[in-house]
């Protein structure tokens, strides 16, 4: 305790807050530099970038286990607070040991830059941002740590390094203060500026809001009325853009110029393809309702989601590649490095695996991949649904893995059947009588025929489906039940369009898809 309160009293807070302040420097500067640069490429996106690049399964698993799509927020907050720790310990060594000091802020300056031009699609010259960033904030630390020295409260303080003997004016512990204080402030206007700079630079949300989308050559079949489920509470059949489940490794959405895309079909075939976007609006597009499911969807979980994409069957663009004897596997690349290996045959089947550019009638969301993303039906997203793409390479499975591959995730991901309560919430409580159970269950390319409901461990009993789509759509169920007062347990399972049951054996996310029957606790009252 006596040795906490000394210390506090001395000049390590000070030199731990001026390393503070300088790191604020690092990266604003970088900020507002980085404007005029890849977005991509400042240095907490390409840090945080690759540092999940190198996330293990597991902890992917957890951390949308534990944060859902907040996943990303809760990696900023993480990150930030590394980089507050680091930075204190880096101050305080600066005081003590000026060179010790450069050294650590050199260092950090290099990971950042490596980490910077080893982003997919970063030029090199988008180091600038970082490595002025690095000279500022090395600048900001001597002009604050040079005055911790000068305090004479710390008569034993290092000598001022550089300074000439004995020139050494005495400063207060008021003027440190203020030159923090003035310091932090520069960084948060410089970092609000970049921001605003950033914004006003980009114009490809603009270009998406003025783009007008062709009509389909082959309409979306007629969505039968009736689809929605008879329980009220439901999530929608359909699911609205800004509600549909965003999952993917960019902490910086790509910004992709529409009038600069490009696909590139390469690989095993006779004849490389280049397709520009103009070529996807002059094609004969398609459009189809296709249920989207992720593969860390837990049991019950709510990340699948059903939409209208309209796009181009990927088999036309694969007709005009021709793909070599031997070739079993596409790897779809997007703009920021993600791949997804797809079997080849599922790009060219019947089921309309496309290249969409648009989602419920409008150009496809930022977020969701525009301009041009694949949607694949049956496959959950990891293996097929990459967004911003802008490269397929046919290959086989034997030559190439695809980035959650190369983490341990399988290579293939078809997906598992699935049915989940929706209505009434777990651990709700609801009031006796007649209680309407509700929910989704999805089998993509298998359809859904049966929806069954167990409670308290009782026989199985029917629910009522709603109308099916299509076996690429999820399918809504519901089911009336006369509720006793009491604790209660409801179960569901499905049965594919093969009359196969879903498992009830639990598996985890990893590798392929959870698995199992899910359990909601309720209460009656
Ligand atoms: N470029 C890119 N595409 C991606 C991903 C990604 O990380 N990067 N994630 C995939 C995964 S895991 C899923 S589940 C779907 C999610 O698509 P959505 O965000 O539009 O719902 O996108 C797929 N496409
Ligand atoms: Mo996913």
């Amino acid at each position: 305790m006596k040795k906490l309160t000394k210390w506090l009293k001395g000049p390590a807070p000070l030199a731990a807050l001026a390393g503070v302040a300088a790191a604020a420097v690092v990266l604003s500067v970088a900020e507002l530099i980085g404007a005029f640069f890849t977005a991509r490429a400042t240095p907490l996106i390409a840090l945080g970038s690759t540092f999940i690049d190198f996330t293990p399964p597991w902890l992917k698993d957890f951390a949308i286990a534990t944060f859902g799509t907040n996943d990303k927020a809760a990696l900023f907050v993480g990150m930030g607070l590394t980089i507050f720790l680091l930075a204190c310990v880096l101050g305080v060594v600066a005081y003590r040991k000026w060179a010790l000091g450069v050294a650590g802020v050199l260092l950090m300056g290099a990971i950042i830059v490596a980490s910077v031009v080893t982003r997919a699609s970063v030029k090199p010259v988008d180091a600038v941002p970082t490595l002025l960033g690095t000279v500022a904030g090395l600048i900001v630390l001597r002009l604050l740590v040079s005055r911790v020295w000068r305090l004479q409260s710390f008569p034993d303080a290092p000598a001022d390094v550089g300074a000439k003997a004995p020139a050494r004016p005495a400063t207060t512990r008021r003027a440190f203060f203020a030159a923090t204080g003035l310091t932090a402030a520069a960084a948060g206007v410089a970092a609000t500026g970049g921001r605003l700079l950033s914004a006003a630079r980009s114009n490809v949300a603009q270009a998406r809001g003025s783009l007008r989308l062709p009509s389909p050559g082959k309409a979306a079949a007629a969505v039968p009325a009736g689809v929605q489920s008879a329980a009220p509470g439901v999530t929608p059949w359909l699911t609205p853009n800004g509600d549909f489940y965003r999952i993917d490794t960019a902490l910086s959405v790509p910004e992709i110029n529409a009038d600069e895309w490009e696909l590139r079909v390469h690989g095993l075939v006779e004849q490389e393809v280049r397709l520009t976007f103009q070529d996807l609006l002059d094609a004969e597009l398609i459009e189809s309702h296709v249920t989207l499911t992720c593969v860390s969807n837990p049991v019950g979980g709510s990340l699948a989601g059903n939409a209208k994409w309209l796009g181009l069957p990927i088999r036309e663009v694969l007709k005009r590649a021709r793909p070599k004897e031997g070739a079993d596997m596409v790897l779809s690349t997007s703009i920021d490095g993600f791949s997804a290996s797809t079997p080849l045959e599922v790009l060219q089947d019947d089921r309309d695996a496309m290249l969409a550019i648009g989602m419920n009638g409008e150009p496809l969301p930022l977020e969701h991949g525009y301009p041009v993303r694949m949607v694949v039906p049956g496959l959950y997203g990891f293996v097929s649904a990459t967004k911003w793409v802008v490269d397929l390479e046919v290959t086989r499975f034997a030559d190439s893995k695809a980035y959650w591959t190369q983490r341990g995730w399988s290579e293939r991901g078809p997906i598992k059947t699935m049915a989940r309560v929706e209505v009434p919430k777990s651990f709700a409580v609801v009031p006796a009588g007649r209680v309407a159970i509700g929910g989704t269950a999805w089998a993509q390319t298998r359809g859904i025929t049966k929806v069954e409901v167990q409670i308290d461990g009782a026989d199985w009993a029917p629910a009522v489906l709603s109308e099916e789509a299509s076996v690429v759509t999820w399918r809504q169920w519901s089911f009336d039940w006369d509720a006793k007062p009491g604790p209660h347990y409801i179960k569901v399972r499905a049965t594919d369009g093969t009359g196969e049951v879903q498992t009830e054996k639990r598996a985890d996310p990893v590798p392929d898809g959870a698995s199992g029957w899910q359990s909601v606790m309720i209460t009656v009252e």
